[in-house]
């Protein structure tokens, strides 16, 4: 085994919005720090999902750091909903302005992290031969970071060309004259779907469980918008950081009971063609009251019916057998549009599932179906499997995939029991993945920063959560999901795409500002319920 090359106060796992700001925070506070990128360059989930089409689903004037008052004014957001590489150049822009490139490692995976009992230390090796050692590991590697390729038989032999869309390359894809199949028509199937039919020769959608999809309504913005809305970031940001989602909105005050239906309806037809999140926040019970949810999901079918022209087409896209919201809405431009086109077509592979891929392309039951390309839009082994791909032990040598095999653990989300000085940004039970996620993203960096300095501070060596703190988070993030529309549907926030995923959900749904409320409750309290060795 080569020796330790380095003694770093922090090693950072990941350079997208988590790693980018926890490097910058941590580098403030005078800790010598190291970031571990596995990309060519900055942006995490923004950099390997540069699949064509690829673009947020939050409005860009908020899908940004909220901390440095100079990000803000210098940087202008050209469209309502930013692309990924609009994105990828704000991250880069970012991480310039901060100058925080001379301590990001690229094109280097963090292969494992091993803590030392006697010295309270840990050993980072890196797939570019590295041994480093530090005080604290963050780990910032993201939510929806391992890709779930499907076991479907056969996907060996396929001649033509295939693709993730979590593993996009960098070079240019060629979809002119090919037939390409793609499966998956979650929010990724959705946007890449009307790029390729506008390419490609012939394109087979291969779908399994239809989506609710509400239109984006993207555009470029307003100048005076953007002049507006630098003017009023300070109220922006207080409204975001203290909302469930994350966004500067105001919820919904009626429910469905206090209007009309035809009522209920107009405002359906209005919020449709603001378009954007919002088209599912016109009531406030839409979540909680069955009659409430049937109304707009039958709503949203009925789009579905008025957009496209065949009505057994149509039938296949109409989203039902589970309430709207119950896996992740998505938004679209031009997508059911797309299946107007004369090549193009869906093909329902929940009635009749995918029975092998074969040299030649997609067999469904019987049929064959042709392919020069095969794009798997079939989203993330999420959260857990993140952690699956790093070698990560703590005290006793316990593996922390294994301790997540089971299902998510975690306590907040940002430390693991067993783990000392290992925090996580955005991990298990965390609600960052049900909210505008650089919001959550900064609150989670900020308290591991607090938290180190006051580890500092006070010279304290080592924390980590207590077994008991973390097993009530677990319990609580399973109680909070109990009862809610959530359990009526196979997603992966349950982990349900991924074959053989205990079925447990993923997410904390207390909402964005209960847990800031938690998190400096507990930090308040000297680190309640985390164990703390001097
Ligand atoms: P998602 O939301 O997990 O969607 C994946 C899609 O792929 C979904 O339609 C799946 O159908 C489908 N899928 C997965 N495995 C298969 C197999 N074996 N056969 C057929 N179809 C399959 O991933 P996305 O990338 O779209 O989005 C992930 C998140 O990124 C999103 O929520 C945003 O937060 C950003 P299923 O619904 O499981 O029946």
């Amino acid at each position: 085994m080569s020796a330790i090359s380095e003694d770093y106060d922090a090693v950072v796992i990941g350079a997208g919005f988590s790693g980018l700001y926890m490097l910058y925070k941590l580098r403030e506070m005078g800790l010598r720090t190291r970031a571990y990128e596995a990309g060519e360059g900055v942006g995490g989930a923004w950099y390997w999902n540069r699949y064509p089409g690829a673009r947020c689903d939050s409005e860009s004037y908020f899908y940004c750091f909220s901390f440095s008052d100079e990000l803000l004014q210098e940087w202008t957001w050209s469209e309502r909903f930013p692309a990924q590489p609009e994105i990828e150049r704000y991250l880069n822009f970012a991480a310039d302005r901060l100058n925080l490139r001379p301590d990001i490692q690229f094109n280097t995976r963090v292969t494992a992290a091993i803590y030392d009992e006697a010295t309270m230390r840990w050993t980072v090796e890196t797939s570019a031969g590295d041994r480093v050692s530090a005080r604290y590991v963050v780990s910032a590697i993201g939510g929806l970071t391992t890709a779930n390729l499907p076991d479907i038989p056969g996907i060996k032999d396929f001649r033509g060309e295939w693709y993730h869309t979590g593993q996009w390359p960098k070079h240019e894809v060629d979809f002119a004259g090919k037939r390409v199949g793609v499966i998956g028509t979650g929010s990724t199937g959705t946007q890449l779907i009307p790029v390729v039919a506008s390419k490609a020769a012939a394109l087979t959608v291969f779908q399994r469980t239809p989506a609710y999809i509400m239109p984006a309504r993207n555009a470029p913005l307003d100048p005076e918008f953007v002049e507006d809305v630098k003017a009023n970031y300070p109220e922006i940001w207080r409204k975001a950081k203290a909302s469930r989602g994350g966004m500067p909105f105001d919820p919904p005050v009626l429910d469905f009971d206090d209007v009309s239906e035809e009522e209920a309806r107009r405002l359906y037809e209005e919020a449709w063609e603001r378009g954007g999140v919002r088209v599912l926040q016109v009531f406030k019970d839409v979540y909680s009251n069955p009659k409430s949810n049937e109304f707009a999901a039958e709503f949203f079918r009925s789009k579905v019916r008025q957009i496209v022209k065949d009505p057994a087409t149509a039938e296949i896209l109409s989203p039902k057998g589970y309430p709207v919201g119950a896996k992740r809405v998505a938004l679209d431009t031009n997508y059911y549009e797309t299946f107007n086109l004369p090549h193009v077509r869906v093909v329902d592979v929940k009635a009749t599932p995918i029975s092998r891929i074969t040299p030649e392309g997609i067999r469904v039951g019987d049929t064959d179906h042709p392919l020069d390309m095969i794009i798997f839009a079939t989203g993330y082994d999420a959260v857990t499997g993140s952690f699956r791909a790093i070698d990560v032990r703590g005290r006793g040598g316990v593996r922390l995939a294994d301790r997540l095999e089971e299902g998510p653990r975690s306590y907040l989300g940002l430390g693991f029991a067993g783990f000392p000085n290992l925090l996580t940004v955005n991990g298990p039970c965390n609600p960052a993945l049900s909210t505008n996620v650089p919001v959550s993203i900064e609150h989670d960096v900020e308290w591991i920063a607090d938290c180190i300095a006051y580890l500092e501070k006070n010279r304290i060596k080592a924390i980590e959560p207590t077994e008991e703190a973390e097993e009530a988070w677990v319990r609580n993030t399973q109680e909070l999901v109990e009862g809610t529309i959530f359990e009526q549907a196979d997603s992966w926030q349950f982990g349900s795409n991924v074959p053989g995923k205990p079925r447990r959900f993923l997410l904390w749904l207390g909402g964005h500002s209960a847990f800031r409320e938690k998190c400096a409750e507990v930090a308040g309290a000297g680190y309640e319920g985390f164990a703390l060795t001097s």
